[in-house]
């Protein structure tokens, strides 16, 4: 009989089970990241950087709204040059490194994907979708023509895959991941937070200093799995599902919708850095009790013959 495998191939990125951290959690330093991989994820993914370091949006940047974490965080991180030897540590150690950037222009994207590239990332997450900065630094991906533009530039100059993280804040979620595609992107994350907001009573203002902030969390996990059942329908390439994954139940929901991985944000927050790796064996049960061997059988399965 032969043995059941968790392993999978993610644009040619083999990795030893299909889940990852999200960008923005926990992907502040290789010590971090390296706990992450230790608590059984498949590869590690880094806070989003940017070409210099940025310090964020002033505190509260964090709120627990229902079902879920509100963020307006700001895009804060060291830079990636401060990033280098924190990827070299990382592969050094056997780690597979998903890095997230982003730019505040498309010449930025491609050079801080460069950067990246040349530090040995085994992955690159051009982060387009950011609700929580201006136009250009958060939400090129806000339109097809820039999401092609920006895609096609970094992948002049990305030498590993390229993921391109996109925001479920649009009206046409096919129409955007199609022109990903087109830009060359090698996979699609889907999705990136849902922008909303909450207000103190008392105070009689919005919580968040940046009055909107990014819905994660279970709230977020329908609208999520939406998405990535659209993207799914209308590319070629695989996508890696994100939004309120806490539970193997909610990895297994992505997969049958057509993911070929998942990303885990604000889960760890409640069930600590043991959650990949117990996501990845509720997968490995689910597929031996349903007498599957391998991810890859499961992936789309929900979407009928
Ligand atoms: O730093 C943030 O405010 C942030 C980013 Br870069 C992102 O991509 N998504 C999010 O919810 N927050």
């Amino acid at each position: 009989m032969s043995q059941l495998s968790l392993a999978v191939d993610l644009a040619g990125l083999r990795l030893r089970n299909p889940v990852m951290n999200a960008a923005g959690v926990l992907g502040i330093s290789s010590r971090l990241l390296r706990r992450v991989y230790e608590g059984g994820a498949g590869a590690v993914v880094t806070k989003s950087l940017g070409p210099v370091p940025r310090s964020g949006h002033r505190n509260p940047t964090l709120v627990s709204v229902e079902g879920g974490v509100l963020n307006a965080m700001g895009l804060p991180n060291p830079g990636a040059d401060y990033f280098i030897d924190a990827i070299r540590e990382l592969k050094r150690d056997g780690v597979p490194v998903v890095a997230s950037f982003f730019g505040a222009s498309i010449e930025e994207f491609r050079e801080v994907a460069g950067v990246l590239s040349d530090a040995g990332a085994d992955a690159l997450e051009l982060n387009c979708s950011c609700p929580n900065v201006e136009e250009e630094m958060g939400m090129l991906g806000g339109d097809p023509v820039n999401t092609e533009r920006v895609t096609a530039a970094v992948k002049e100059a990305a030498k590993p895959p390229v993921f391109v993280k996109l925001s479920p804040n649009v009206t046409d979620m096919a129409g955007i991941a199609r022109a990903a595609e087109r830009g060359g992107a090698d996979a699609i994350t889907a999705v990136n937070t849902l922008k909303g907001m909450a207000v103190d009573v008392d105070l009689r203002r919005p919580i968040l200093t940046n009055v909107t902030g990014g819905l994660s969390g279970p709230a977020l996990k329908p609208v999520a799995l939406r998405c990535v059942w659209e993207i799914v329908g209308a590319v070629d390439i695989p996508v890696i599902g994100c939004g309120g994954v806490s539970y193997w139940r909610d990895a297994v929901e992505y997969i049958l919708c057509g993911a070929s991985a998942v990303e885990i944000g604000t889960g760890v927050m409640e069930r600590g850095f043991d959650v990949y790796g117990e996501v990845a064996e509720g997968i490995r049960r689910y597929l031996e009790e349903n007498g599957f061997r391998e991810v890859g059988e499961i992936v789309g399965l929900a979407r009928g013959g």
